[in-house]
């Protein structure tokens, strides 16, 4: 492994625009499941049931339950080494951009200040009928609880088949397409549009980093895949960055 880094920090000598794109698998260290894999929600899910807008047409009240009981989960959750260590790279270097498909929070927990929440924020809601945004709940005994207007209030995150939020995807094009480096850490790679970032840099001459636990579909065309946990292997990297630039 130190071979490695070691060849990894030379490629990064010189390099100014840092992006790191980041999946479930960086908190997962939190104690937050991911969602696919052995111990991936859709094991004991159907995304089908929860994560889509005709689920929570169909079951609003379900949809609704199954994002409290996340929440409480997250609401625990403290940033693991992983987020740490990202925190630190943006401000190691001279640019950068996190793009985070996590709907979690634990990256601003962390300290990261340029971020881009692709699929949203569990804690923000908003009106399912008037689009109106929530950071605070009105009271109410409904489940879920409706907005003025009458149209039921849901999390203000992405479901299946839904388009994203189109700043942060102009974001996470825009900077992928123009960054030197880019990390991909604890993402199967599996769900578009997030999927297709790191070869669209790539295209751009991006050096492409992977870390991940398993190889992924985006494996075959990264320059550097360390298989190792998150929140081991980038507390690493990032000491040795450091020691490096200080010397
Ligand atoms: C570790 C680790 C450790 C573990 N250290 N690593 C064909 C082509 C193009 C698009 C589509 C298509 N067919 C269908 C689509 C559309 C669909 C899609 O991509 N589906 C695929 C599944 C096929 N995409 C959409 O619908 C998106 N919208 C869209 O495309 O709009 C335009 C459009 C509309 C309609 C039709 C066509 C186009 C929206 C996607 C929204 C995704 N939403 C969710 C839920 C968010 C809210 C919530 O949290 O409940 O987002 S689903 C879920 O997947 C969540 C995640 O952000 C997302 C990605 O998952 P992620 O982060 O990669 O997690 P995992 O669990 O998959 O992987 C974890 C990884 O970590 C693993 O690899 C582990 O090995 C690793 N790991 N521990 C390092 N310690």
């Amino acid at each position: 492994m130190d071979k490695d880094i070691k060849f990894l920090l030379e490629k990064l000598k010189d390099k100014k625009y840092l992006v790191v794109l980041t999946g479930a698998g960086v908190s997962a260290e939190s104690g937050i499941p991911t969602f696919r894999g052995t111990d991936g929600l859709w094991k004991e899910f159907k995304s089908e049931e929860l994560a889509t807008p005709q689920a929570f047409s169909q079951n609003p009240e379900l949809v609704w339950k199954w994002y409290e009981h996340r929440r409480e989960i997250i609401k625990k959750a403290e940033p693991n080494p992983a987020h740490l260590a990202v925190a630190r790279l943006e401000e190691l270097f001279p640019e950068f951009m996190l793009i985070t498909q996590n709907i979690d929070n634990l990256h601003r927990k962390a300290g990261n200040k340029k971020i881009v929440e692709l699929h949203g924020n569990i804690f923000r809601y908003r009106c399912s009928n008037d689009g109106r945004i929530f950071t605070n709940l009105p009271e109410s005994d409904e489940i879920p609880p409706r907005c003025e207007c009458g149209g039921y209030i849901r999390p203000d995150v992405v479901w299946f088949g839904e388009s994203l939020p189109e700043d942060a995807l102009n974001v996470a094009f825009q900077s992928s397409s123009s960054c030197d480096v880019m990390f991909v850490v604890g993402t199967s790679a599996l769900v578009q549009p997030a999927a297709s970032l790191p070869a669209l840099a790539k295209r751009n001459g991006s050096f492409l980093v992977e870390i991940n636990l398993e190889p992924t579909p985006i494996s075959s065309i990264v320059d550097k895949s360390f298989f190792a946990k998150a929140g081991e292997i980038l507390p690493e990297i990032v000491t040795k960055l450091c020691d490096t630039m200080s010397s």
